[in-house]
């Protein structure tokens, strides 16, 4: 009773930002994201009638605080839910292959991991749909880091509220480039601060609404092929999830200086004719989407705007895998 998973990390392009129900996890606005090929964790499960205790290991470190917990408490939640609530004690083995410098959350390829390598472990197979509602319930975003390529969540109930293609194998010539300026631990983790949001933003509905109207656009962006369409999408959408937070009560932000500089760097980009837009999470580090033919131009500005910042480039990675 002992399974590998890899699932690899995404970025939102259509952000998930604030749960109508916190239990299940449940969203108030669809989202849509590009899975990353750089980025991944791979995670063992192994259940076995031999181990005495639950134990969780990360990055070959044995883990005892708050995360093993919500690592325990989603692979009961999983054993309860697929009506095998008496497995034996299980050990878990994750190694996140995704840099501190990327800025970029594990929690999306964590919780895709562990759920898929849980549900083998236990000789189940599951369609990648069942998996995204179950990784739904560790975390949102690890719904869409089942599926490659572009993926979208979609808002609905416990069983509707899933992951699905849009397009895993998509011809669109699209490269992320996350420019890491500040690797310190977020102050504000987006749990927390997407629920202030949800609670006290007087921009919240609004949100909500131009969200909708964000994912039909950057569908029909994705389906024309249309870069430009998808970037000036992508990044109005990124700016108006961190306008609720401006808004929120206590007013809060994910900006730091330097994020700022970047922005105004990509825009200077724009107006040298180098076509580039950004986005970013909750944490400070902008990701600039870019083609093929404009990433040495970008790096090589960015050298001299911020000179201590690294770059790490990324394009479309696969779905979830299997490695035993
Ligand atoms: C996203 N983020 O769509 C958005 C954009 C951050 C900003 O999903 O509470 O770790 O575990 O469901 O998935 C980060 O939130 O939150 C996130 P939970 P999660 O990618």
């Amino acid at each position: 009773m002992k399974a590998t998973a890899r699932a690899h990390t995404n970025i939102a392009l259509i952000k998930y930002w604030g749960k109508k129900n916190q239990n299940f996890i449940l969203p108030y606005n669809s989202s849509l994201s590009m899975t990353l090929d750089a980025f991944y964790t791979d995670t063992t499960v192994e259940f076995n009638e031999a181990f005495t205790e639950n134990q969780f290991f990360l990055n070959d470190n044995r883990v005892n605080n708050e995360m093993a917990t919500r690592v325990f408490d989603h692979i009961k939640k999983i054993t309860t839910l697929l009506n095998q609530p008496n497995l034996p004690h299980f050990k878990v083995w994750s190694t996140n292959h995704v840099p501190t410098a990327a800025g970029l959350a594990s929690s999306s390829s964590g919780f895709a991991a562990l759920t898929a390598a849980t549900v083998k472990a236990m000789g189940l197979e599951l369609s990648k749909s069942e998996l995204s509602r179950l990784a739904r319930l560790g975390s949102g975003s690890a719904t869409r880091s089942l599926f490659g390529g572009f993926a979208m969540w979609s808002t609905g109930n416990d069983l509707t509220s899933v992951g699905s293609a849009i397009d895993e194998h998509p011809e669109m010539d699209l490269h992320l480039l996350a420019i890491e300026t500040n690797n310190a631990r977020k102050k504000i983790p987006s749990r927390s601060g997407m629920q202030n949001t949800v609670e006290t933003s007087a921009y919240y509905d609004a949100w909500v609404e131009k969200a909708k109207n964000d994912l039909d656009l950057m569908t029909y962006a994705i389906k024309q092929n249309d870069f430009e369409l998808l970037g000036k999408v992508a990044e109005n959408n990124a700016m108006a999830m961190h306008a609720t937070n401006l808004a929120a009560v206590p007013s809060f932000t994910y900006f730091e200086p330097d994020t700022l500089i970047a922005m105004q760097t990509v825009q200077e980009l724009r107006d040298n004719g180098i076509s580039c837009y950004y986005t970013l999470d909750a944490g400070p580090n902008l990701k600039i989407l870019t083609q093929s033919k404009n990433i040495e131009a970008i790096k090589t500005y960015f050298n001299k705007k911020l000179p201590k910042a690294s770059i790490i480039q990324a394009t479309f990675g696969p779905g979830i895998q299997y490695l035993s």
